[in-house]
C-alpha cells in the first residue's frame, strides 16, 4: 500500500485495508512459488535453484532502474551497483566520453550543476494547463478550425481535469484536517476514561463503555483506525504526513506557477539537449527507487534485508522521476543513457496521464528495441484499462 492509499484508507476508515501485522505477507513472498510454497510470487527461488542444480551460472545482467534515485550505499545494494568501467570517479572529467562527467553508478537527469536536485514537480496535466491557458485564455474557440480547434478542445479537456483535481486536493486537505480532529478527540476520550495515554487494540477490546454513547463511538472509531496502523504514539506524525501530502499536491503538483527546473538549468522544452543533470545518484528521496532496486536484485541469502528476485544483476540508477510527473524529455534521455551504457533491461515503475512529447519517448523506446534492450513499464495503480484510457489523467501516478 503506498502512501496515497494509506491516506485514503484512513480517510474512509476502511476496515478491509489493513496496514498492520494482521495481514503481514511471508518474508520474500515475491520470490516464492504458488505450488511449492503456496504463495503467489514469481517462483524465482525455485527457478534459481533449478538452474544452479543444472550447473548453469548465467551471465551478469545490467538492469537500469529509471526511478526516483537509489540509495547506492544501502547495505543490501552497494555491492551490486553497476560501476561504469570507463569512468574514473571524482576527477571532473568525462573519461569514457559518453557525455556525462563522473557517472560511476548512473546519472541524475533531475540534478543541477551545484549539487541540488529537483524534489517536487508539477503534474504534466498542470504543465499542459499552464501552457495552454496562456495560449487560449480569453478565447472561446469560435473562430478556430482544423488543428487549432483540436488543440483548443484538448485545452478544454485539460482545464476540466485540472480544475477537478485541484478541487479534489482542496477537499482532501479539509477532509484530512477534520478526520484527524475526530481521531484526536476519540483517542483523548479513551485516554481520559482508561487512564492510558498509549492504549492498544487489546485495551480497547477490554473497555466497557456502558451506556456512554460518546465513548462507545470513540472506541469503535479507534478500533477501525488502529486496525489500519494508526496508534496514539504515531497519531501526530501521521497527521503531519497526511497534511504534508495534501499540501504538497496544492503547492507543487497542482501549482501552475511552480517551476523547479531552474535547479537543473536546462531548457526543458529543448529536446535536442541530452547532456544535463548530475551524478547525484540518490536525489532528495530515493525511497521508491531503492525499494524497486531491492525487489529486483537485493543480495540474496546474506541475512540482510530482503532477497531480490534475481541473482547476478548490476543495478544502474538513472534518476528521472520526481515527486510529481516525470518529463518526457528526461524519460527519453534516461532510456538512451541506459542503452548506451550497457543495460540489458530497463525498469520503469512510473506513469502519467499526459505525455506531450510522447514522440520523443517513442523514438527512445525504438532505439532500445533496436539494441535488444527489454523495457518493463508499470501499468498503474488505479485499476484502469490502459488499452481504453490513458493512466488516470487526473491524479499523479508517478512512482507506481
Ligand atoms: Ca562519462
Ligand atoms: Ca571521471
Ligand atoms: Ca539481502
Amino acid at each position: 500500500m503506498d502512501f496515497k492509499q494509506r491516506v485514503a484508507a484512513l480517510l474512509l476508515c476502511l476496515p478491509a485495508l489493513f496496514l498492520s501485522a494482521q495481514s503481514k505477507a511471508p518474508e520474500n513472498w515475491f520470490t516464492k512459488d504458488q505450488s511449492k510454497d503456496g504463495v503467489q510470487g514469481t517462483s524465482s527461488d525455485q527457478t534459481l535453484a533449478a538452474l544452479k542444480a543444472k550447473g548453469k551460472k548465467g551471465q551478469t545482467i545490467v538492469v537500469a532502474v529509471l526511478d526516483s534515485g537509489i540509495d547506492y550505499k544501502h547495505e543490501d545494494l552497494k555491492d551490486i551497483m553497476w560501476v561504469n568501467p570507463g569512468e574514473i570517479p571524482d576527477n571532473g572529467i568525462d573519461d569514457d566520453k559518453n557525455g556525462y562527467v563522473d557517472d560511476i553508478h548512473g546519472w541524475n537527469f533531475l540534478g543541477g550543476p551545484n549539487g541540488e536536485s529537483v524534489a517536487h514537480e508539477t503534474l504534466e496535466m498542470t504543465r499542459e494547463y499552464a501552457r495552454l491557458s496562456k495560449k487560449f485564455n480569453g478565447t472561446n474557440g469560435k473562430n478556430l478550425y482544423g488543428d487549432a480547434k483540436k488543440e483548443y478542445d484538448y485545452y478544454l479537456e485539460v482545464k476540466e481535469a485540472y480544475e477537478e483535481a485541484r478541487a479534489r486536493a482542496e477537499g482532501m486537505k479539509e477532509q484530512i484536517a477534520s478526520q484527524f480532529v475526530k481521531f484526536e478527540n476519540a483517542f483523548a476520550l479513551i485516554t481520559k476514561s482508561s487512564g492510558k495515554a498509549n492504549f492498544t487494540l487489546d485495551d480497547l477490546a477490554k473497555m466497557d463503555a456502558g451506556s456512554n454513547e460518546e465513548l462507545k463511538d470513540a472506541i469503535t472509531l479507534s478500533q477501525r483506525v488502529m486496525a489500519q496502523g494508526l496508534t496514539p504514539e504515531n497519531l501526530a506524525e501521521q497527521k503531519k504526513e497526511a497534511s504534508a501530502y495534501a499540501d504538497g499536491q496544492l503547492q507543487y503538483n497542482l501549482n501552475p506557477d511552480y517551476n523547479p527546473r531552474t535547479i537543473v538549468g536546462d531548457d526543458p522544452n529543448d529536446l535536442s539537449n541530452r547532456f544535463y543533470g548530475s551524478n547525484e545518484y540518490r536525489g532528495p528521496d530515493a525511497g521508491h527507487g531503492t525499494h524497486v532496486a531491492g525487489i529486483i536484485a537485493a543480495i540474496r541469502n546474506n541475512d540482510i534485508g530482503i532477497d531480490g528476485i534475481a541473482d547476478n544483476v548490476r543495478i544502474m540508477t538513472v534518476r528521472c522521476v520526481p515527486d510529481g510527473d516525470e518529463r518526457d524529455k528526461d524519460v527519453a534521455n534516461a532510456i538512451r543513457y541506459a542503452v548506451d551504457n550497457g543495460a540489458s533491461i530497463i525498469n520503469m515503475s512510473f506513469g502519467k496521464g499526459y505525455s506531450p512529447d510522447k514522440a520523443y519517448v517513442d523514438e527512445a523506446v525504438k532505439y532500445a528495441a533496436e539494441h535488444d534492450v527489454l523495457l518493463v513499464h508499470a501499468a498503474g495503480n488505479d485499476a484502469e484499462n490502459n488499452d481504453k484510457t490513458a493512466i488516470s489523467r487526473t491524479t499523479s501516478t508517478s512512482r507506481l
